[in-house]
């Protein structure tokens, strides 16, 4: 086990090595799996590219993902070690807001694992959490994963689901079923991003209290006007500017 690490208040880095601190320590309670700190490493370095902030082309998406929400029959929160370990609260909070439920689904699936992950989320005010020792699941067809048994009260039903972190075929096999899903993954090119109804790239510690504000200000939307700013969203556009923002910001650093 590490020493916890006392970072600097006046560390440059300071903001990035706290949150990472979060994933370690997550990972020593057992809600992060080991894998997940490699995917960690993934994310910083393509927040590096992006900027490290939130950018016109994820603020787009953040819109439209906040009304795909508010339409949403039955929304589902997705949940693994990582997105809790770096956003409890927000979690708990957004399913509170747009009505949706949470629901464990992790790669590295252990009883435990899920367990663990179930009470960091009650732990902050989370009164139903799906996917922990369910006997009522059902498996997602195509799915060879640990991640195609689901709940039959969550995800099985949903009609939108947000995947943040995501590992890649779990997204095209709820598409394939008919659901649209939200993805949150700071790398426009990764196969989830590309396969999603909608990708907000940024990451999850900035994209989730944004999103939460975006439902708040769009809660007395007419539905009709809340369908057509979902609809008209176009996620390959959008990918395509953030990767023209993070080429762009290289040009001009580049000189
Ligand atoms: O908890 P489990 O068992 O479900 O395992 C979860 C991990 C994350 C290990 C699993 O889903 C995995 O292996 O994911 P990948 O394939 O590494 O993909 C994770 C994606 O999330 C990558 O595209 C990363 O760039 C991206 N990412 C990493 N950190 C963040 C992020 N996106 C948004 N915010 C972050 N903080």
């Amino acid at each position: 086990m590490n020493m916890p690490l006392k970072i600097p208040e006046n560390h440059p880095r300071a903001d990035s090595l706290r949150i990472r601190e979060r994933l370690v320590e997550a990972f020593e309670q057992g809600a992060v799996a080991r894998a997940g700190l490699i995917a960690h490493g993934r994310g910083e370095a393509f927040d590096y590219l992006l900027g490290e902030q939130t950018n016109q082309p994820a603020k787009e998406a953040i819109r439209a993902a906040a009304a795909l929400l508010l339409t949403a029959k039955k929304p589902v929160i997705s949940v693994n070690g990582n997105f809790v370990a770096l956003t409890p609260k927000e979690i708990v909070s957004l399913s509170k807001s747009a009505k949706a439920e949470i629901e464990v689904n992790i790669f590295y699936r252990t009883l435990e694992r899920e367990k663990i992950i179930k009470s960091l989320l009650e732990r902050v005010g989370a009164t139903r959490v799906l996917g922990v020792d369910e006997v009522n699941s059902t498996c997602i067809p195509e799915l060879g994963s640990e991640r195609r048994r689901v709940s039959s009260d969550g995800i099985f039903l949903a009609d939108v689901v947000l995947v943040p972190l995501e590992d890649g075929d779990r997204t095209e096999a709820l598409i394939m079923m008919g659901k649209k899903v939200i993805a949150i993954d700071l790398n426009p090119l990764s196969r989830t991003s590309t396969k999603a109804t909608i990708t907000i790239v940024d990451n999850v510690v900035r994209a989730m209290p944004k999103l939460i504000s975006e439902v708040e200000t769009l809660r007395s939307t007419e539905v009709t006007d809340l369908t057509v700013i979902a609809e008209q969203f176009n996620n390959k556009a959008n990918l395509n500017k953030s990767l023209t923002y993070i080429v762009e910001r290289l040009m001009e650093l580049a000189g």
